[in-house]
């Protein structure tokens, strides 16, 4: 399959992985077609794939400002450490053992967990309806950790036993986070019960963008078509920043009003 098929379908996820592949991508396509016309068509055809995740957006904004394979190493290492510096950066939240709950499969969060495993009693991880990304998490974690799976709908019934929430993001915005469908009630629940809220996100995923465009996905996702009845799956939700303690970045650990739009 091709790299517009393994986003569109989700085999490649998760906003940083996604933006990570499509700059692997355009390194080869301005290998065959160069950095003129054709390239630039190229980006912006990639940048639209999944637009909520703001990532792809910035990175190939930075490509075109500077076409070169110089800079596609460059922001591919950028990438790549980031996610090492943020796995550390978290460090300070892990003095003893912890116990965490997540939501969805976001790469930066689970490099997080997989550096201070030895500091991790045990993780609640959502199954992250309807796509199930929670399912990747699990497998990613479970030989390092004891691995709780659960459904989203019993949040609240583990969120007494959690010492904090920690999830990705798609975007960093003024009016809140952005992230996979269900962080917003996962936060504002963290909050009732007087947990923390952590966020771990490069700080690619400032999102200065006028308007956010929530994605949308195929209801059969969901479920079979039912007569009479509209399905509607959008793919992400804004959480309010009062919702979220702190974001864990590679430049270190942040409040919301430290992020410049
Ligand atoms: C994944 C998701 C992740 C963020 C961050 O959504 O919401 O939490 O993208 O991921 P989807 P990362 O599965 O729809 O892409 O830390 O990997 O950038």
């Amino acid at each position: 399959m091709d790299i517009y098929s393994n986003i569109k379908s989700m085999k490649i996820q998760g906003a940083s992985q996604i933006a990570i592949q499509e700059i692997l991508h355009l390194r080869d396509f301005a290998k065959k077609h160069g950095f003129g016309q054709e390239f630039e068509i190229e980006c912006k055809y990639l940048m639209n794939i999944r637009k909520t995740a703001v990532v792809s957006n910035n990175v190939i904004t930075e490509l075109l400002k500077d076409r070169s394979l110089e800079n596609i190493v460059y922001l591919i290492e950028q990438l790549k450490n980031s996610r090492q510096k943020i796995a550390k950066n978290a460090k300070v939240l892990f003095k003893g053992k912890k116990t965490i709950m997540t939501h969805c499969h976001s790469h930066e969060a689970t490099d997080v967990f997989l550096e201070n495993k030895l500091n991790i009693k045990e993780i609640y991880v959502t199954e992250t309806r309807p796509f199930g990304q929670g399912l990747l998490t699990a497998n990613d974690l479970k030989r390092k950790m004891r691995v709780n799976y659960i459904v989203d709908s019993s949040e609240g019934f583990y969120m007494p036993e959690v010492d904090f929430v920690l999830v990705g993001a798609d975007a960093l915005r003024k009016e809140g986070l952005v992230n996979k469908i269900g962080t917003l009630q996962l936060c504002i629940l963290a909050k009732e019960y007087g947990k923390k809220v952590y966020v771990a996100a490069d700080t690619f995923k400032i999102d200065n963008r006028k308007k956010i465009d929530i994605e949308f996905r195929n209801p059969e996702e969901i479920s079979k078509p039912i007569k009479g009845v509209k399905i509607l799956n959008p793919v992400f939700d804004i959480t309010k920043w009062k919702y979220v303690d702190k974001i864990i970045t590679e430049k270190g650990i942040l409040n919301s009003k430290q992020l410049r739009w």
